[in-house]
């Protein structure tokens, strides 16, 4: 493709239903800001929209958990998470919100036309009613037990204890958790979009003409949808929370949050334009706009299959590309709200950002962390300990002490000013590494328009390190000390500093996509305006002018102590810890007393490794009532395994004791302990039993 004219490149619309971690800033808001910097480092013409999705069930059922109206809770989390974006340096064009009016309106029209087309099917089907609330039922308000599992509290579209995807009519005894009612069915009318209508169009449009651009796992998700047989799709929904379906006969309805969101990118264009004067409609009708949805993997066949079919039938121009990534876990265990396992984008800018002057040199540490794992191809782990790694061992040693070092002797061996370059002494050294800036710059951009933010990091990151080297051979510091006798080697020192200044003034350049505070503070640092930083500068080597006076050096980035991480490893096990304790009893209290799980294939079975050990040593764990810490010998090693029984047994009653132990769990770490399996037991009336062998035999014999 020619290069477009113009770009809109959007981030999913965050639901504003509570704070968002950072495994949604890695999925979707990162890379989308680093792709729009880059963009508009190269004078690109780019509005970049985002705002909040403040409809669909999760608004509602957050509010009654709160005890609040919708309104309140959007209003609530709305701007907190604009803040959030800000203080991690993510610059939206326009954060909007699709409680605007604009909005509204903007999604009203389109389903009006899409109707109006004829483009829409109507269908009567019985729903679920609740005749005391007197209110249809969405799925996440009807509770009833999984035919699945058994399990008596599993929502209308799915089983939180088994998982499994449910309808409303699976559920049996199902009940409203509006009334605690038995609900009825009802006859209702819906508005459907005829997905099956499109099929064509999308095995050509995605398959066939996207085959090569688009990530395999995007392809492969959009593949097995279409295999897998299109269906018309209700677009409407018996609910009052959300955008009234703008037709006379359809009082009590509104369009399904999944409709509406969407067009949000486009009402997010329209407000980017009331403000700024400049026309939105090119951005969508024009065919030389190149469109980007930049999403998590959850979100691929709203982008990739329902959106473009609206997008089509309305006349507006389809993505380019959908660059979905796939999930972050953290620390061993996926990312989960439910489970409290996670890092708020709010506690990583309270704990790191706030509580340092100039603390935005931490946003940028979490912004390199995080495309540093980017979870672009497969699922990816944040882990503290690599969190700290990525700081200490790449910004502190190779980054900044690059930066800091050409400083420090800019400033001693050249008196603060950019020395001259010499051809008639340069060597082949420094003319390979004003080959490898230039090289860099070309790699860093191509990586970047292919949406390869890990690579184009690592580029950068390897420059740097280039750099480190070259200074290392060089050693202007030695050649000072024969200055005396040979005045001639002043010349190499000064090569040396003005390649390593303009390398400086390159990684300025080309980290500031992903690192934009700590380009700007370099920025500062060599006395240049932010125009120094526009790619078409990127392998220059007249970035800085000789004899140009700079500033001090200023340390970009500091160490993150072991204490630092070990208290958010710990806060993290603190607070998961709290909502199982939560959940635990209350499920018991909720639980019948036998429950039955699905049925699972021998396969499944087989992969658990079971195996009889011998507790040899047990301790309090400390500041943590429920957990032992065991060493059990396993026959072949001894294991450390974290455990939560200490209400129920005293550590020095259970060492000699033989138990079953799960082998091959992944480790998790618990109150900053490694636990490497995990003890079975027998619960009984509350009390716990160990899984042992009726005579003692040998540690490590197997279980199955
Ligand atoms: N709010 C779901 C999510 O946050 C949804 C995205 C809408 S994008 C138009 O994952
Ligand atoms: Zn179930």
């Amino acid at each position: 493709m020619n290069q477009p004219k113009r770009y809109l490149i959007t981030a999913a619309l965050p639901y504003a239903n509570g704070q968002k971690h950072i495994g949604h800033l890695a999925g979707a808001y990162l890379p989308a800001d680093i792709y729009v910097r880059y963009l508009k480092a190269q004078k690109r013409d780019v509005v970049f929209v985002c705002g909040s999705d403040e409809h669909g069930t999760a608004i509602p059922i957050q509010a009654t958990k709160e005890g609040t109206t919708p309104r309140a809770i959007i209003d609530k989390y709305h701007p907190l998470m604009e803040q959030n974006f800000k203080d991690l340096g993510i610059a939206f064009d326009i954060y909007h919100r699709t409680s605007d009016p604009l909005h509204h309106e903007t999604a009203q029209a389109f389903f009006t036309q899409l109707n109006n087309q004829g483009d829409l099917e109507i269908k009567e089907s019985e729903q679920y009613f609740d005749e005391e609330a007197n209110s249809f039922l969405a799925d996440r308000y009807i509770k009833g037990t999984c035919p699945n599992c058994g399990f008596d509290s599993a929502y209308g579209d799915q089983c939180e204890r088994c998982g499994k995807s449910l309808s409303p009519d699976e559920l049996i005894n199902p009940v409203s958790t509006l009334s605690g009612k038995t609900p009825v069915k009802k006859n209702t009318r819906h508005w459907y979009l005829p997905l099956n209508r499109h099929e064509d169009f999308l095995r050509n449009w995605i398959l066939k003409d996207h085959a090569q651009d688009w990530r395999s796992t995007v392809l492969g998700q959009c593949k097995s949808w279409i295999d897998g047989g299109l269906q018309p799709r209700a677009v409407t929904r018996d609910l009052d929370w959300g955008v009234k379906v703008p037709l006379p006969d359809a009082a009590g309805k509104v369009l399904y949050v999944w409709f509406d969101a969407p067009i949000g990118y486009i009402s997010a264009t329209k407000q980017w334009s009331l403000n700024t004067g400049k026309d939105w409609k090119p951005y969508w009708e024009d065919k030389d706009t190149k469109l980007v949805h930049f999403i998590g993997k959850d979100n691929i066949v709203f982008h990739c299959i329902i959106f473009p079919v609206m997008l089509k039938l309305h006349g507006n121009i389809l993505p380019e590309n959908v660059p979905a990534n796939e999930f972050m876990n953290l620390e061993g265990d996926k990312m989960s709200t439910s489970r409290n396992w996670k890092l708020d984008m709010q506690d990583y800018i309270t704990d790191f950002i706030q509580k340092e002057n100039g603390g935005s040199q931490m946003a940028d540490v979490l912004r390199y962390y995080l495309t540093q794992i980017a979870p672009e191809t497969k699922d990816s782990e944040f882990t503290w300990k690599g969190f700290q790694d990525a700081n200490n061992s790449e910004l502190v040693s190779i980054f900044g002490n690059f930066v800091n070092r050409t400083f420090v002797l800019m400033h001693k061996l050249c008196q603060g000013k950019v020395p001259a370059y010499h051809t008639a002494v340069a060597d082949e050294l420094d003319t390979e590494v004003i080959a490898q800036i230039k090289q860099t710059a070309e790699k860093v951009s191509q990586l970047l328009e292919e949406y390869r933010f890990r690579e184009a990091l690592f580029e950068v990151i390897n420059l740097a390190r280039t750099g480190n080297q070259y200074m290392q051979k060089k050693e202007p510091w030695i050649l000072v000390k024969s200055l005396t006798e040979k005045p001639e080697l002043q010349k190499q020192i000064d090569n040396c500093l003005h390649i390593c200044l303009q390398l400086t003034a390159n990684l300025a350049i080309l980290i500031h996509p992903f690192l934009p505070f700590t380009a700007a503070k370099m920025c500062h640092m060599m006395k240049v305006v932010d125009k120094m930083l526009d790619w078409e500068n990127a392998g220059s080597m007249k970035l800085l002018s000789t004899g140009y006076t700079l500033r001090a050096p200023e340390l970009l980035f500091r160490k993150i102590e072991d204490s630092e991480i070990m208290e958010q490893i710990e806060k993290l096990n603190a607070a998961s810890l709290k909502k199982e304790e939560g959940s635990q009893s209350a499920a018991a209290a909720e639980q019948p007393a036998i429950t039955v799980k699905p049925e699972i294939v021998f396969d499944d079975f087989a992969k658990i490794d079971l195996k009889v050990g011998k507790i040899v040593a047990a301790e309090k764990v400390e500041k943590a009532d429920k957990l032992l810490k065991l060493s059990v010998d396993l026959g072949f090693e001894t294991r450390t395994i974290v455990s939560g029984i200490a209400m129920h047994f005293k550590p020095e009653d259970i060492v000699g004791k033989q138990v079953t132990v799960v082998t091959n769990l992944a480790p998790r770490k618990m109150r900053g302990i490694e636990s490497n399996g995990m003890i079975l037991m027998a619960e009984d009336n509350g009390k716990l039993h160990f899984i042992n062998p009726e005579t003692d035999i040998n540690p490590g014999s197997g279980v199955s």
